[in-house]
């Protein structure tokens, strides 16, 4: 075991507790029945955090901020669990020299293939018509038809890893691809379009796959639903903020788009009761990336990042 003050603010999960707990002097803040008290006593040695959204305990958040970053004078970096980092103020980090690690590449594939599940799921209505069967409904009469697939055009917002990951399903399943981000991307063959507004009218599928924080707050809002039109699908995987909820609401309840299907929320684990009410929108509990095999291997990420700053050889995913 190290010196090395490594605080961790929430529970993560087992693999990433042990290790760091084997190699460092690690401080378990959730544990502690004061936490202010616990950083005072700290703060003057820790080096790192170890950090992460949407962890093990539900409602458990907690910002690593500037406020916070400033009681530790110490602190080289903040390795975080998960792709998004928008729980840690990233520009205050890199004005003091802090770095930031994520988790990238590693839940790619497991996060796109949850993206087109809820799409799958929220146009074919599969929730609903498991529902519908459990209920001993079917004894009755046969499910509703439902709307399509077929005949669609998927507009993704943000072209990154996880969106180009998306557009390839989407190009097995037949679907024409357009993309909206701050750049055009190069060497992918689908439609660029400059802006939101213009590819929520294009488009009736709406792919939510930015970054959250401020930028992106509230993104899709009334304006854009209605531009999405009485056919159209929202799918957001990115971050509830992306999503003016209140704004989607009123858009679901009055058909001025079709469904949705949602797996973030912008206060998690609370979700809007009205959603909740609505049976045609697919509703997930943030489980995005949350496979064995993929929540193992960020967990894994967090650990390398850590012992490579450690030992001082380079970042493995630092962020830029
Ligand atoms: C969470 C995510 O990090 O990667 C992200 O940005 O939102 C998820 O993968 C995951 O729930 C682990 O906390």
């Amino acid at each position: 075991m190290s010196d090395i003050h490594v605080l961790m603010p929430v529970p993560l999960p087992r693999l990433i507790v042990e290790t760091l707990g084997a190699n460092f002097r690690l401080h378990k803040l959730w544990l502690a029945p004061d936490q202010d008290a616990m950083v005072n006593a700290v703060a003057s040695d820790v080096r790192a955090i170890a950090t992460g959204v949407n962890i093990l305990a539900e409602g458990i958040h907690f910002p690593v901020d500037a406020a916070f970053m400033a009681r530790l004078p110490k602190l080289e970096i903040v390795a975080n669990l998960g792709v998004g980092y928008d729980n840690i103020d990233a520009k205050w980090a890199a004005a003091h020299n802090i770095a930031i690690t994520n988790t990238p590449d590693v839940l790619t594939e497991e996060t796109a293939d949850t993206a087109f599940g809820l799409l799958l799921n929220a146009v074919r209505q599969f929730s609903a018509a498991e529902r519908y069967l459990r209920a001993g409904k079917w004894q009755e009469r046969a499910f509703p038809l439902t709307a399509s697939l077929r005949g669609r055009k998927l507009g993704i917002i943000g072209l990154g890893r996880i969106g180009k990951a998306i557009a390839r399903r989407a190009e097995g399943f037949g679907l024409e691809i357009a993309y909206h981000s701050r750049r055009k991307a190069d060497g992918v063959p689908y439609q660029y379009v400059p802006s939101l507004m213009g590819l929520a009218e294009a488009c009736d599928i709406l792919m939510v796959v930015v970054p959250g924080g401020p930028e992106t707050k509230n993104m899709i809002n009334a304006e854009v639903l209605k531009a999405l039109g009485p056919d159209g699908i929202l799918i957001n995987i990115a971050r509830g903020t992306v999503v003016d909820e209140a704004a989607l609401a009123d858009a679901l309840r009055n058909k001025t788009i079709l469904t949705a299907g949602l797996d973030v929320f912008a206060n998690e684990p609370n979700v809007p009761a009205e959603l909740i009410a609505m049976d045609h929108v697919v509703l997930l509990p943030h489980v995005g990336s949350g496979s064995h095999v993929t929540r193992d291997a960020m967990g894994q990420l967090v650990i390398d990042n850590l012992l490579a700053w450690r030992d001082g050889r380079p970042l493995l995913t630092p962020v830029s």
